[in-house]
């Protein structure tokens, strides 16, 4: 039997569901790659090795991956990954009804640059509001931006290039249209994503594993842990370097401590005063920042 190279899609017990070209197989870590990789998660590519009679293949390598998301485990305990190999984090808003809320928007973009991972934003139901405000001040924060519209089909067709063949995650505030947009894109989709209400959920701790779905030629990865993935154990020193507009200055503040609040000499504060950083970027950071300096440690 020669190897073949495959995607997994789940986790399915102590097996793994792995898409492959001639179809999906049952596979099972071998002995080496359970050394190698302690966690096989959906995204990766492996390496399998077809059972001759049709029963389990074995997972015989697994590819260095080029991103992964994980959940951060407090209390120094480590990371857990979620998915490998995401290529774009969208986060959906919509411009009105139900209004943006700028600080879970830039909370969710906040957890795909602690992972690095690519995000865009989506801004939907411009057929309610064109959400110009939204779009520059998105665009200024180094985000690419799409206008779309499930109702009309306006921006579709960007959208689907941008995910065709590649692997997205959507997220977003519920009501925003994540699923009208994605059944708009592929009809009969549906995501078990969970969603993040307005009232920001902390310290809880779902673990619903992620599944990956076939999608524009590339995958969707289904993961309701997403929000969940939350802020925990982002170190205070390390938030400023997720805003990516933030990071041409970070070092060259007055005080090399500076938490960019109220320090004198703060070169964040003073783009913030020139116009080149959205003041409401900053709140957020603040907010952001207040919530891991005084993070518990009683959520596990
Ligand atoms: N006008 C308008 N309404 C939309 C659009 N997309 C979704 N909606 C509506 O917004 C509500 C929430 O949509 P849904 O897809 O369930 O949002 P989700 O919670 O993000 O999955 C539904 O009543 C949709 O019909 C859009 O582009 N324009
Ligand atoms: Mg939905
Ligand atoms: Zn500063």
């Amino acid at each position: 039997m020669t190897e073949v190279a495959g995607t997994v899609l789940e986790r399915d017990g102590a097996a793994y569901r792995v898409a492959t070209a001639d179809g999906e197989v049952r596979a099972v870590l071998s002995g080496k790659t359970k050394r190698d990789v302690p966690r096989v998660v959906v995204g990766d590519r492996v390496t399998l090795l077809p059972d001759p009679v049709g029963g389990l293949a074995t997972i015989t390598d697994v590819a260095p991956r080029k991103s992964l998301l994980e959940r951060r485990v407090p209390l120094g305990r480590g990371t857990r990954p979620i998915a490998a190999n995401i290529d774009t984090v969208f986060v959906v808003t919509s411009n009105c009804d139900p209004a943006p809320v700028p600080q879970l928007i830039d909370r969710l973009l906040v957890v795909a640059e602690a992972n690095e991972i690519p995000a865009a934003v989506v801004i939907n139901k411009v057929d309610l509001d064109p959400g110009i405000w939204l779009e520059e001040r998105c665009r200024k924060a180094g985000y690419p931006v799409f206008r779309t519209s499930a109702r009309t089909g306006a921006g579709l067709a960007e959208l689907r290039a941008a995910m065709a063949g590649r692997e997205s995650v959507v997220t977003g505030p519920s009501g925003a249209g994540k699923s009208s947009l994605l059944n708009a894109l592929q009809p009969g989709l549906t995501l078990r994503t969970g969603e993040l209400s307005a009232k920001l959920r902390r310290g809880r701790n779902t673990t619903v594993s992620a599944l990956m779905l076939p999608f524009e030629g590339g995958y969707l990865v289904d993961t309701p842990g997403f929000n969940e993935v939350g802020l925990w154990g982002i170190e205070p020193r390390e938030l400023a370097s997720c805003f990516p507009e933030f990071r041409p200055l970070i070092g060259q503040c007055r005080f090399q401590d500076c938490r960019h609040v109220s320090e004198p000499g703060c070169r964040i504060q003073e783009a913030v005063a020139a116009g080149v950083i959205a003041p409401d970027r900053l709140e957020s950071y603040r907010m952001l920042l207040e919530e891991t300096e005084a993070e518990p440690r009683d959520w596990e």
